[in-house]
């Protein structure tokens, strides 16, 4: 762990495998309640476009605004798209206080990406379902080489409640006719559908919002100018602190000479983050409120010790498709987020892609519009575990479906024409367990258990009541959750759960009996069955300087370097240098309440860079 004479830090990359589970909480990406704002744009002609993506079923879909009043019913018929158009007199401007917060509601799930259009200069982002939102957010604003508008919004989506809310300003950020210089706070009370739009000629990057309530903010410029690019604007929903993440995995979305930036802010003091790249690897300690810019040279992998918010600002460009292209601004997706289903939509005029960013070994069993993903041009970047996988859809408007049967993954929408582009990215579920209106039955698989949900009425039409509900095991039984729902849950290690092994995979299996008491007659029989897959492998490098705690997708895994087989006297300060021949100990530890889940470390290799088996040193081979 280091060598004579030498004090150049080394790595220890250790690759391990985790059991896999699904049902962790996060993002939703379809639900039935929406709040937007029609950013300013760079001219008068903006049209604000909302597309509405359905699912299984047609949707009854309601725009509404405040003040002016205006107000939109549309029915969009099942597993298709329909676009909404609203009018420039919608748009903010200025710093302005207005009631045009748009507010849209749904009978059915659906998704929507906003798309701010004006002939030369737009940009897209998805909405996020009203149960995403936040109380804390930091602000992120692009700068250009020219003075342009930086800008966030921030809207009141409740229809009934004032929220009060409370800024920490970094730059200057000017309210109501007073301008709050940086380290000054302000408060501030919206009413229901109330959205306040703040522009500024300084970056306002580390500007904190705390609130009452949740709001939704926006965040972008008016019109950004970066290199030879045109006046662009440039717009993204911002996910509040509770959705950040640790870790994430980032790819170029194209091929181009002006090379794209990340930004990544901290909400915490003292967070320790670790890039890696091919490029080498850095690390670096933020504070609350504070930012980097990196440039996208290739796969990079980012490690954070304490949640943090990644966006990727494209600087525009040309390609061989385009010789001119303008900036956009997307959201970073973590793997945290990653999901196997998703439904988007291309935009008409664009040269349209997707990237997939997913794990090595299943992008290739990816079905994008009924067919398997190696049937489109793609191209793909392969980065520690992670590939990407760019695929073109060409120049038209279209509804598509991308899934992969258990494999979880993010995507990344975007378009690109002479002058213009768009982009918008996707990670998330597409409703959350538990969410009220659910009609089906729900079924999850917990760390520790399977949970089945049913409603009150499949007993009633079984003929059983909830007492004669149970499991293979009969003491194993069924409960009231509220008056319409029952929940029965199956423990992997009892109630007659029976354990399988398959290649790749452990299968828990179990059934549900609903029997007419005193008899073996079963009314209702469901089996219930959770996949987990053992060969999840994540793979992750750190550095010694790393704190203690790694998170990394749907775990938390934490590392800890001892000095003696004790393990009692934990090394805390790093860099830590030790004596050539000397021992280490490191201690991985699955946070999980699952007794079941087991680390197994497969390899794990000294090496002074990550992906170079130059001077690489192996400590553990083949387990
Ligand atoms: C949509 O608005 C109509 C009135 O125009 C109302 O009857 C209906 O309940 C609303 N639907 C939703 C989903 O909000
Ligand atoms: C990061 O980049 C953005 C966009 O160019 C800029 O506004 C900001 O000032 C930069 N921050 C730093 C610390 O350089
Ligand atoms: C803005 O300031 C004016 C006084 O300059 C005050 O009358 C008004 O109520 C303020 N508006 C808000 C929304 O705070
Ligand atoms: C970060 O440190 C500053 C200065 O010490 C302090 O004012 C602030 O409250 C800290 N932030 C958090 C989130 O602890
Ligand atoms: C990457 O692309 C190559 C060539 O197109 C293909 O053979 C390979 O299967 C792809 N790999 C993955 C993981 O998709
Ligand atoms: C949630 O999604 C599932 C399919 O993924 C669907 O069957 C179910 O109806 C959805 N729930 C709601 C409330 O729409
Ligand atoms: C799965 O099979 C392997 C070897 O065949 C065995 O070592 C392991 O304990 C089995 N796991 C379970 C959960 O049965
Ligand atoms: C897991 O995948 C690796 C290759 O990625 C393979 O060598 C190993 O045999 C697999 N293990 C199981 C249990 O499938
Ligand atoms: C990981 O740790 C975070 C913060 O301590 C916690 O909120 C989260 O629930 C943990 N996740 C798992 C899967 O244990
Ligand atoms: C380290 O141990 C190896 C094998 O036991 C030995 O050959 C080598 O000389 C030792 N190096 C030092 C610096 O002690
Ligand atoms: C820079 C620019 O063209 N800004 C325009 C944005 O739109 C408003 C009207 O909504 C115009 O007044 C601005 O001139």
């Amino acid at each position: 762990m280091g060598t004579q004479g030498h004090r150049n830090s080394w790595h220890l990359l250790l690759y391990y495998t985790l059991l896999s589970c699904n049902g962790s909480p996060g993002l939703t990406i379809s639900g039935r309640k929406f709040v937007t704002v029609f950013l300013e744009n760079h001219s008068n002609s903006a049209v604000l476009s909302l597309t509405v993506i359905t699912y299984e079923k047609a949707a009854n879909v309601n725009v509404s605004i405040r003040n002016p009043p205006f107000h939109r019913s549309q029915t969009v018929s099942a597993s298709s798209s329909a676009v909404i158009n609203l009018d420039p007199s919608l748009m903010m401007k200025g710093n302005e206080i207005s009631e045009k917060a748009i507010t849209i509601t749904s009978d059915q799930d659906i998704s929507i990406v906003v798309l701010n259009v004006r002939y030369n200069t737009q940009d897209a982002f998805l909405s996020l379902p009203l149960v995403n939102l936040g109380t804390t957010y930091y602000i992120v604003t692009h700068n250009g080489v020219k003075s342009n508008y930086r800008q966030f919004a921030v809207a009141n989506p409740s229809a009934s409640q004032m929220v009060h809310v409370t800024v920490t300003v970094a730059g200057a950020v000017e309210y109501n006719g007073t301008e709050y210089a940086d380290g000054q706070v302000f408060t501030f009370t919206m009413k229901p559908g109330q959205v306040i739009q703040f522009q500024s000629e300084v970056d306002m990057t580390g500007t904190k919002l705390l609130s009452s309530q949740p709001v939704a903010v926006f965040s972008g410029s008016r019109c950004i100018i970066i290199s030879s690019s045109d006046c662009d604007h440039i717009a993204e929903q911002l996910h509040p602190v509770d959705k950040w993440s640790y870790s994430f995995a980032i790819f170029p979305l194209l091929d181009k000479e002006s090379l794209d930036i990340i930004t990544i802010v901290s909400a915490d003091n003292d967070t320790a983050v670790n890039i890696y790249s091919n490029e080498g690897n850095i690390n670096f300690i933020l504070q609350e409120g504070s930012h980097v810019n990196l440039t996208v040279m290739g796969g990079m992998i980012v490690n954070s010790a304490k949640a943090v918010m990644v966006v990727y600002l494209s600087t525009g460009g040309s390609t061989s498709l385009v010789p001119t292209f303008d900036p956009f601004l997307v959201n970073i997706i973590p793997p945290a987020y990653f999901s196997a289903h998703y439904v988007f939509v291309t935009m008409a005029n664009f040269y349209n892609y997707i990237l997939i960013v997913s794990s090595t070994p299943t992008s290739n069993q990816i079905i994008l519009d009924g067919k398997p993903l190696s049937t489109f041009p793609t191209e793909n970047t392969t980065f520690w575990d992670f590939t990407a996988t760019r695929v073109y859809l060409g120049k038209t408007a279209g509804r598509y479906v991308i899934f992969h049967a258990d494999s979880l993954f993010g995507i990344y929408v975007y378009g690109i024409a002479r002058g213009e582009s768009y982009a918008y990215s996707m990670g998330g579920k597409r409703n959350s367990s538990g969410v009220e209106n659910r009609k089906s039955a729900t079924f999850i698989c917990l760390a520790q258990a399977a949970e089945y949900t049913f409603p009150t009425s499949m007993l009633a039409s079984a003929g059983v009541a909830v007492n004669d509900v149970h499991l293979i095991d009969p003491t194993c039984r069924a409960q009231q959750q509220d008056e319409n729902w029952i929940v029965i849950t199956a423990p992997f290690d009892s109630c007659g759960t029976t354990i399988s092994n398959e290649t790749g995979k452990i299968i828990y299996v179990n059934t549900i009996y609903g029997s007419i008491p005193r008899t073996p007659i079963h009314r209702l029989e469901i089996e219930i069955k959770c996949e987990m897959s053992l060969n999840e492998s994540v793979t992750m490098g750190f550095m010694l300087q790393t704190n203690h705690l790694i998170r990394f997708g749907h775990y938390n895994v934490s590392f800890r370097f001892f000095r003696s087989v004790n393990f009692d006297d934990p090394i805390m300060h790093f860099p830590y240098q030790a004596e050539l021949n000397s021992t280490l100990f490191i201690q991985m530890e699955a946070e999980t309440a699952d007794t079941g889940v087991q680390i197994f470390t497969d390899t794990c290799v000294s090496a002074p860079h990550l992906n170079s088996n130059r001077a690489a040193y192996t400590i553990l081979q083949n387990g």
